[in-house]
């Protein structure tokens, strides 16, 4: 199913289709695969190399894979030929032989040579961060645009690595996936390693087109939506952050949300009403991960722009994670990265039902992105909507505009829009219409434009 690294195809397609219900969720099923997790403590990574590898287990149990050991080790930089010294890739090797892993999990995006030193050294599959997350991508992916990116994602990562590929089923099919055996079969595989970089390099032209064909098909529907006038409201954060759960709630939609990283991949927008009558839509996104590769970001570039295009973004954090600071930063980080930082932003701090009553007050410090006020929600409670909702609105109204407007009678929808979501100063009523100063949101200015009476006092 996911043409993936890691086994799953083990599953009858019966099976899995029956399992996967409406949803989509994926089937439960034993592991097939046990790993060792490694990881590298730099002295400029953000995150504690413990903190780390607990998500890359996270990421690993996603992805049907078993963690059976974990191996650290403190370095200025990693080693540029085998990631690891050399003293510590003799300890994972053992390791690795002591516990009867089937694969080795490494924390970090790998060059391709790095991995294939590394697995010439350890006769096992080698898997970087960046493949395990292609991998649930792959998994997860629903619509047609979603798994077009997944596949050219893995096709741009996989081409450089296609001779380690080419050893690696070679020693399969010649010894049962024990060590040696490559070098030798390097040769016949030569020409045929050839076709399968130029077919490489074909398919993802072909993609890269039909993704262009897609992402114009995205624009036409925004641009109509725009024309439409709704405000669009871009539900942004960590992955687990609570981004479907909030959406479900407000929307009554039924999108994926569960305890598992990378839930949601393929975006869903629903309808959301805003406390002044204002229809609003809200897009829920693939979530954030720390050390996501650039290369990954902008395959999701089409689907990224959705938060690119948003009129405001809601910031989901949970603030009940160890890690809730160093997540809201890598949010961060990767909005600036899309150019989308200096949008207006509400952060909804989610989760509070977890809470203790007096843990409030700990919260942890998340920064902002050009915050416009935190809220504390409890997507699954249904807690602080009311408040999260009328902050919405007023960030997607925008700041108040005074205004002398003389509204004719048939048009009175407008001066009751001007009563609710504005401020009436002074209001007469003349033979042709109702004359009002006063300040209205932004937002609605258009719709009053017309009527614009600059030279009269109402
Ligand atoms: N206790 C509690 N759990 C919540 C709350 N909101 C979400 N969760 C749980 O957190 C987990 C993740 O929720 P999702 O809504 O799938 O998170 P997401 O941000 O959409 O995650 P991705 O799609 O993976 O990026 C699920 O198990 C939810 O039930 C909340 O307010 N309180
Ligand atoms: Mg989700």
């Amino acid at each position: 199913m996911t043409n993936g690294f890691l086994r799953d195809n083990e599953v009858a397609p019966e099976l899995d289709g029956q399992k996967q219900g409406r949803h989509g969720s994926l089937p439960t099923r034993p592991p097939v695969e046990r790993a060792v997790l490694v990881g590298v403590d730099t002295p400029n990574s953000p995150w504690k190399i413990e903190d780390s590898l607990d998500e890359l287990e996270q990421l690993a149990d996603t992805a049907n894979v078993a963690v059976v050991a974990r191996l650290t080790q403190k370095l200025d930089e990693p080693h540029p030929r085998t990631f690891l010294g050399k003293g510590k890739l003799e300890e994972l090797a053992e390791l690795r032989r002591s516990t009867g892993a089937t694969v080795v999990l490494f924390d970090d995006e790998l060059s391709p040579s790095q991995e294939r030193n590394i697995e010439e050294q350890l006769g096992v599959l080698v898997i970087d961060r960046t493949a395990l997350i292609l991998d649930i991508f792959a998994r997860r992916a629903r619509t047609h645009e979603g798994k077009l990116q997944v596949e050219l994602a893995q096709l741009e990562y996989r081409l450089p690595r296609l001779t380690r590929m080419w050893t690696h089923l070679s020693r399969q099919g010649s010894a049962g996936g024990a060590a040696g055996g490559g070098v030798g079969l390097r040769g016949p595989g030569e020409t045929q390693l050839e076709v399968d970089r130029r077919q490489a390099r074909e398919r993802i032209n072909h993609i890269k087109t039909q993704i262009e064909q897609v992402r114009k098909h995205r624009r036409t529907s925004r641009d109509r939506r725009r024309e439409e006038g709704f405000p669009v409201v871009a539900l942004v954060g960590y992955t687990n952050a609570g981004k479907s759960t909030l959406l479900n709630k407000l929307s009554g939609a039924t999108v994926l949300a569960e305890n598992k990283l990378f839930a949601t991949l393929d975006p869903t927008t629903r309808q959301v009403q805003l406390p002044g009558g204002t229809i609003s839509l809200w897009t829920d996104t693939v979530g954030f991960i720390q050390k996501l590769p650039t290369g990954l970001v902008a395959a999701f570039r089409a689907t990224l722009e959705e938060i690119g295009e948003a009129d405001a973004l809601v910031h989901v954090v949970d603030v009940t994670h160890e890690n809730a600071e160093e997540q809201a930063a890598t949010v961060r980080e990767t909005l600036q990265s899309l150019d989308a930082a200096d949008k207006p932003a509400i952060i909804a701090l989610n989760k509070v039902d977890r809470l203790a009553p007096d843990g409030v007050a700990e919260r942890p410090d998340v920064g902002d992105i050009n915050p416009d006020g935190y809220v504390l929600i409890s997507a699954e409670q249904g807690w602080g909507m009311d408040e999260l909702l009328e902050r919405v609105q007023k960030l997607v109204d925008g700041d108040l505009k005074e205004v002398r407007v003389l509204l004719p009678y048939a048009n009175s929808a407008l001066v009751d829009m001007f009563h609710q979501r504005g401020q009436v100063l002074e209001e007469e009523y003349c033979e042709d219409g109702t004359r009002i100063h006063g300040l209205i949101p932004q937002r609605y200015y258009p719709d009053i434009r017309l009527y614009l009476n600059s030279g009269a006092t109402a």
